[in-house]
């Protein structure tokens, strides 16, 4: 198969081999959700498309369905003769997700094979580092890159002050400081952006992604809101997930603020470094870090080089994790066994399609 259209929407050989092991199908990409109907991109252009009944009663829980960013196979190629059916959803490079909202146990999906992850906060009344670690410990469960954007750095006169305070949950993460009000303030954002690249940009409401990306764009395709006077907050502008293709050839996507991020799978060792670090020095190895004696993270606390409310996220996060132990790597394995056996028997499968289309 050829494809043209869809290179341009960050399609690469990995997809483009487990493809082929789906014959008399084609390959889109999600680029919006609005409940169960999906808008896709294939090579002939967009197309609506709804999941398949074999998919839907197959699916255990919401990880199985299709979310945006996903490179899917649907039946047909042009939407002339209706909407589309989704078969099957390629194997995730990356996946954000979170805690649905609500008491339920379930994962939500924010976006699917993602390159970058801009994690937004503003500098005014958003900036929150116990939020961001939440995000930092997801985003780094995701597989995907993540990079601090701090924005509305125009409504900022402490930012010295704000980078002192981000560098102590920050370790290892680039940061961007950028504000829409000055000429080239997006101009850090736009050194991430390459050709066939996908960014997401999630965070809370009303700091400015839409705002962003409608920068990056150089058109406002993106609806903005003013964000309340009372409480600072944004008013849920954007509504859905959606992908778009930038004039400089990457992929963003674009999510709705959340209200609350309760972690479903997240890298704690990774976005607690150094807890992880004093913790491979406490005498009993499974140190909880509360009442044990000689353990290093409570002394790191007494001597001031750990602040006691980092200690306090990493433990609530540690509780909230519903797959203990089991990162999104872990689940995405599962999945593959579930549907091959083995990542060797897909890969023997993916190679014998190959040849097979290529005859
Ligand atoms: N002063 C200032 N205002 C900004 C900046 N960036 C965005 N804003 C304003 O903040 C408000 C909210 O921006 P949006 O882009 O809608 O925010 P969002 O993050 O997309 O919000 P949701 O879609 O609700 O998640 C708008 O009124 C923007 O004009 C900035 O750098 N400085
Ligand atoms: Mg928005």
């Amino acid at each position: 198969m050829n494809y043209k259209n869809i290179k341009r929407y960050g399609l690469n050989e990995r997809f483009e081999q487990e493809a082929a092991l789906y014959e008399g199908m084609f390959l889109a990409r999600v680029s919006e959700q609005h409940r169960d109907l999906y808008k896709v991109i294939g090579e002939q252009g967009e197309l609506l498309a709804s999941v398949s009944g074999k998919l839907f009663y197959a699916a255990d829980g919401t990880m199985d369905f299709p979310a945006v960013g996903d490179w899917v196979m649907v039946d047909r190629i042009d939407g002339n003769a209706g909407k589309a059916i989704i078969h099957q959803i390629l194997r995730r490079k990356s996946v954000f997700t979170r805690k649905a909202a609500g008491t339920s146990n379930t994962a939500q999906i924010v976006a699917a094979n993602i390159d970058v992850v801009f994690i937004c906060m503003s500098l005014n009344a958003d900036f929150n580092l116990r939020r961001l670690e939440r995000y930092l410990s997801i985003a780094w469960d995701s597989m995907a890159t993540p990079v601090i954007v701090l924005t509305k750095a125009d409504l900022c006169d402490d930012l010295q002050q704000r980078l002192v305070e981000l560098a102590s949950v920050s370790a290892g993460t680039e940061v961007i400081v950028c504000s829409c009000r000055e000429e080239n303030g997006y101009q850090s954002v736009n050194a991430y952006i390459t050709e066939g690249k996908t960014i997401a940009f999630i965070g809370s409401s009303g700091v400015g992604k839409s705002t962003l990306i409608n920068h990056l764009m150089g058109q406002n395709v993106l609806t903005t809101k003013e964000i309340r006077e009372d409480d600072d907050r944004g008013r849920h502008a954007t509504t859905h997930r959606q992908l778009l293709l930038l004039p400089n050839g990457g992929i963003v996507i674009d999510t709705p603020g959340m209200r609350e991020l309760q972690l479903y799978a997240g890298n704690l060792p990774k976005a607690f470094e150094d807890i992880a670090e004093l913790a491979a020095k406490c005498k009993f190895r499974d140190c909880s870090h509360t009442k044990e004696p000689k353990c290093a993270v409570r002394s790191a606390i007494e001597a001031g080089e750990l602040s006691e409310k980092r200690l306090e996220n990493y433990l609530k996060l540690q509780r909230e994790i519903v797959y203990e132990g089991l990162n999104s790597r872990q689940l995405e394995q599962e999945k593959i066994n579930r549907m091959f056996g083995s990542k060797k028997k897909m890969k023997q499968a993916m190679k014998q399609a190959k040849n097979k289309n290529h005859r």
